[in-house]
């Protein structure tokens, strides 16, 4: 029978749902917090990667498909785990706060059970595959109860771009306190290093995982949560992990902001990020930068090349949402750690993987979406409008193209976020975007600004949704219901008499 097999060297398959949640529950509990020359990987004994500056930064468990096929169980339950340096209760899914990636290709099919131990309903959302949003695949509007299981099946298609995506509750009401909770993982789509030069084929890769977690008690705080209140920042699961790289080394790194509110303005000094893929989805030209703003939701794909021999900090810098935003504070991440035997440093890809350009296309229809909020900051709308799953706010029509014009009316930043298909980001504040890096997910909404993109329906029709991803404001009404319909059969000719 099929298991979906790790690339971890402990698990060779998981066949059960109790035998998983037993296994990822004992993995992840026990290794994060190993010393940094601990027995996988010897640390340089020429290089600075000593004891003292923190556990090594462990890459998440992986579930790996098969034969075109990942079966997964997925557990839902309240357990006290390992969170950065201490030890919580949290909403899980298998017992772990940083809970398996799951890794997939193109064509394949993900079937997942979900099983729900926790007293309040809960979902699942694939957070940026393209595949349809009607059960049992990618339907948001479900809820599975307490103590019921659920099985998803998504048949992912082979045009999906390969990237970083990632998956978590999307619960109606609900999706900020289960993620911040931690009902979050990452999802991969293989291979994105099959794109890159020949030398850089088979780089060591990280998955950067970026949640974070207030306290209650002895619990992950879930409610209510004030976006503005002090948090910790882990790195998959962990805090201030050890990153080590020896001179000149290139490293791909998955940046995903997976927890439920806050953005990362993310910097490594003395180091640029090389963005080859944004929300899962590969640019056309590499690009660099010294800062990435990463909103809730948002991914991004990076070669790093460490340059000479150091210890540097991953940080987030300061971030300021806006006057009736928050001002998210600077924070260490992670320690990165270069030493060893230098490598000599590869040439970086410039031109990177070709994709669709809207930019001429045919525009079916525009629709304009107005962010606004209440003076108290307590709820959001849509044009005017709380969500009400049982109302549809936009129809498109599969196989045309969109303009969408959407506007911030309020004094913070908001996201914007759409399901089932990815958007082309034509402007922001009038500025336009270049083609070759405007293929995204979830883009920001400065406050009082206009985010233009453009969308192509392919493939599937079904009710779906666009949404803030700050999950308190999309909890709290900033959500409408998309459904994409096919289009309507030519009115029949009249018959000559
Ligand atoms: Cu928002």
């Amino acid at each position: 029978m099929f298991g979906p097999i790790t690339r971890s060297p402990l698990i060779r398959s998981v066949v059960g749902l109790a035998l998983a949640s037993v296994w990822l529950a004992g993995c992840t509990g026990g290794s994060p917090t190993g010393p940094i020359d601990g027995p996988h990987e010897p640390a340089g004994q020429d290089g600075p990667a000593a004891a003292g500056l923190g556990p090594r930064l462990q890459d998440p468990p992986e579930l790996v498909s098969h034969d075109g096929l990942l079966k997964v169980n997925l557990v839902v339950e309240r357990r006290r785990v390992q969170v950065g340096d201490r030890r919580l209760y949290a909403t899980t899914y298998n017992g772990a706060y940083m809970p398996p990636t799951l890794r997939v290709r193109p064509g394949d099919r993900i079937d997942l059970t979900l099983t729900n131990n926790i007293d309040e309903d809960t979902n699942l959302h694939t957070h940026g595959l393209h595949v349809s949003p009607r059960a049992p695949s990618d339907d948001i509007f479900l809820a599975i109860k307490y103590r019921q299981a659920y099985h998803y099946s998504y048949q992912i298609p082979h045009n999906q771009p390969v990237g970083t995506y990632w998956y978590h509750s999307h619960t109606d009401t609900l999706s900020a306190p289960q993620v911040a909770g931690g009902e979050s993982g990452i999802l991969i789509v293989d291979s994105l290093q099959e794109y890159l030069p020949a030398s850089l084929r088979g780089i060591t890769e990280h998955t950067i995982a970026l949640k974070d977690f207030q306290v209650q008690g002895d619990s992950i705080k879930t409610r209510p949560l004030s976006i503005g209140a002090p948090t910790q920042r882990t790195v998959n699961g962990q805090q201030t992990p050890v990153i080590t790289l020896r001179p000149g080394e290139t490293q791909l790194w998955r940046l995903a902001n997976i927890g439920a509110n806050i953005y990362y303005r993310l910097h490594l000094p003395g180091t640029r990020f090389h963005v080859i893929a944004q929300d899962g989805i590969p640019v056309r030209k590499v690009y660099a930068q010294d800062t990435l703003l990463i909103s809730a939701g948002a991914r991004f794909d990076v070669l790093v090349q460490a340059g000479g021999s150091g210890t540097a900090r991953l940080e987030t810098l300061p971030y300021d949402s806006g006057p009736a935003g928050n001002r998210f504070p600077r924070a260490d991440l992670a320690t990165v750690v270069t030493s060893g035997t230098p490598m000599t440093p590869a040439t970086l890809p410039t031109d990177f993987v070709p994709h669709e350009d809207l930019t001429r296309a045919q525009i079916a229809a525009r629709k304009t979406i107005v962010y606004t909020e209440n003076k108290a900051g307590t709820k959001f709308f849509i044009n005017g409008r709380a969500f009400d799953p049982r109302r549809t706010d936009f129809t498109s029509t599969l196989g045309t193209v969109e303009e969408w014009t959407v506007r911030n009316d309020a004094d913070e930043a908001h996201s914007f976020h759409l399901h089932t298909n990815d958007f082309q980001l034509m402007s922001v504040n009038g500025k336009a975007q270049p083609p070759s890096r405007a293929w995204y997910d979830t883009v920001n909404v400065p406050p009082r600004g206009v985010a233009v993109l453009r969308v192509h329906f392919t493939d599937f029709i079904g009710r779906t949704v666009l949404h803030c991803h700050i999950l308190n404001h999309e909890d709290k009404g900033m959500m409408s219901v998309l459904d994409i319909v096919r289009p309507r059969a030519p009115s029949p000719k009249p018959s000559a008499r």
